[in-house]
């Protein structure tokens, strides 16, 4: 196989090419969702998504310039070797005694400005070298961009240094794991290591080092060996290729294919969309549930508002509505002494301080507090509806939806309190007809007064034997007798025959004053307990959709 052939077979999978403005907006999509969650999810959920998105506008920030590959490996296994054999100067030191790299070392290539990516990715300043001087002429051209780093090695006895490793390829844009013929398919490499890079498989490449200890057939043996563990890792296709710090085969086949990942300025938007792809994957489950349709159900809200009612007490509003109707229609289509004797009892709406008149202060009613049955009542259908908006959706979301429904339950008593209180009962007004009744009744009595007195003076003027006018006649009654029996004749009759239009007219105002209340009630039920979940579903919907923005 020619040279070519084997770079490009080494040339890291590519993959598609990754746009900054889709990745951007891919970013945008995790934080929405975040921002949607938060207040519902456990924290510890959204950790991952939380550093993903601040890596990825830190990253995105620092120098697009520059592509940071990172060599990491088991302790003895060359990283620091191969990393002076790129640099082609002896920078890391090289030791006998295990491990001997403990701080991640960096080789620059060109161009400047690395400082703050360095600061960032936290490699000290003496740590810090740079290539590509005047003496080297063209020769480095190639890895021009290239952030080079020696990484401590992640099998260590030192906690430390696994630490540092692990701290560190989070950060990096490419990572070269770098495998020496005795530990190539060592479990903690792959099961701790290579398995969780299943998502960066274009910014994955694996060398095994040494192989100037092997002959080519071994060498061959071993690659086929290594390749068959990484397609177990779900790294299948990711490159995988010998290499020597010391003899054949060299470094060419690494050295070129850093000069194309350099190149091609994808690996460090590769790896944050890996990164993205990882937390999209991890939160999927989170909002697994296509909503469809209206989750709050109007039925069970029709139940929940029923029993908000009888717990506000509208029943008993609604039948003293009804009463106070008769009781002041009768003060005044009545007859007028029976009117005196009504307007010396308060209304039943009085007496319960709901008499205040539509739009002015409500003054706290004397309805009775709600019993602990109908306060149950009212949870239990609160649940209800809870139930049923959180059906379907996957954990912890039915969890949130109830406890949406209770957020604001403390606040219900008093909502309905001055929601009944305040609710216009559309008592205030006397209805034309009442004052047509009530002249009617006026004048009949005035007649049967008149009547009366006019009777009364004729029989004093007969008493005292005074000659007395003429009386005139109405038929064969005397007019004053007319009137009075007239008068209260007519009184009675119309405050009889008022009466059925009385009660139909009561039984309207109920039904009015219900109809009222029952929309003041919903309205309570809606603002305190409705409206919360309603807010849980859409920052479900939210995230939902934010998701699928990352996802893309
Ligand atoms: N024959 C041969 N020996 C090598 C090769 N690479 C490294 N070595 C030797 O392996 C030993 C360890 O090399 P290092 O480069 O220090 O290994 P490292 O991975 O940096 O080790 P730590 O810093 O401890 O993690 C040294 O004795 C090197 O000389 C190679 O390609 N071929
Ligand atoms: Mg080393």
């Amino acid at each position: 196989m020619s040279l070519v052939d084997k770079i490009k077979q080494a040339i890291p999978r590519q993959g598609g090419a990754v746009d900054a403005d889709r990745l951007a907006d891919r970013v945008d999509g995790l934080r929405r969702f975040v921002q949607a969650t938060e207040d519902h999810v456990p924290d510890a959920q959204l950790v991952t998504a939380r550093t993903v998105i601040d890596r990825a506008g830190e990253r995105l920030a620092l120098s697009r310039a520059h592509t940071v590959v990172a060599l990491a490996g088991a302790t003895g296994s060359g990283k620091s070797s191969l990393f002076n054999a790129l640099c082609r100067f002896q920078l890391s030191r090289v030791g006998v005694r295990r491990p001997t790299t403990g701080v991640a070392h960096a080789c620059v290539w060109g161009p400047q400005g690395a400082g703050p990516l360095l600061d960032w990715l936290g490699v000290p300043p003496n740590r810090r070298f740079t290539r590509e001087s005047a003496l080297d002429g063209n020769d480095e051209a190639g890895l021009r961009g290239l952030v080079l780093l020696d990484l401590p090695d992640f099998d260590s006895i030192e906690a430390r240094h696994r630490l540092e490793v692990d701290r560190l390829l989070r950060l990096v844009d490419l990572v070269v794991w770098v495998l020496d013929p005795q530990k190539y398919a060592d479990r903690v490499v792959h099961q701790q290591y290579l398995t969780q890079f299943q998502r960066h498989r274009d910014v994955t490449v694996v060398v095994l080092n040494q192989a100037d200890r092997l002959n080519r057939t071994d060498s061959e043996r071993l690659v086929a060996d290594l390749r068959r563990l990484l397609e177990a890792d779900g790294l299948g296709g990711v490159p995988a290729f010998p290499t020597s710090a010391k003899g054949q085969p060299g470094l060419d086949l690494l050295r070129a294919t850093l000069e194309r990942t350099v190149e091609r300025r994808q690996a460090a938007l590769q790896r944050l969309a890996g990164d993205v792809s990882g937390a999209v994957g991890d939160l999927e489950p989170l909002v697994a549930a296509e909503v469809r349709g209206e989750k709050i159900q109007p039925a069970a809200v029709h139940r929940l508002a029923d029993s908000l009612a009888v717990a506000a007490g509208v029943p008993i509003v609604v039948t003293a509505t009804e009463r106070t109707y008769r009781h002041r229609a009768t003060g005044v289509l009545g007859w007028p002494v029976a009117r005196w004797a009504r307007k010396l009892r308060p209304d039943p709406l009085r007496r319960l301080h709901l008499d205040q008149p539509a739009g002015g202060t409500p003054a706290a009613s004397s309805l009775p507090e709600s019993t602990a049955a109908q306060k149950a009542a009212v949870a239990l259908a609160s649940r209800e509806v809870a139930e049923q908006a959180g059906a379907g959706l996957p954990e912890p979301w039915p969890a949130a939806v109830t406890a949406a429904s209770r957020a604001r339950l403390d606040d219900v008593p008093d909502a309905l309190d001055v929601a009944v209180a305040s609710a216009d009962l559309g008592m205030d007004r006397k209805p034309f007809w009442w004052r047509l009744v009530g002249g009617l009744q006026w004048l009949a009595a005035a007649a049967a007064l008149a009547g009366l007195l006019w009777l009364g003076v004729r029989a004093v003027f007969a008493f005292l034997g005074l000659p007395g006018v003429d009386t005139p006649q109405v038929g064969r009654l005397p007019l004053p007798t007319t009137l009075l029996a007239g008068g209260l004749l007519f009184g009675l009759l119309l405050s009889i025959v008022v009466r059925p239009i009385v009660g139909l007219a009561a039984r309207r105002a109920r039904a009015r004053a219900e109809r009222r209340l029952r929309a003041a009630i919903a309205e309570v039920a809606d603002v305190h307990i409705v409206a919360p979940m309603r807010g849980v579903l859409r920052s479900y919907d939210d995230a939902r959709d934010a998701l699928r923005t990352a996802a893309r």
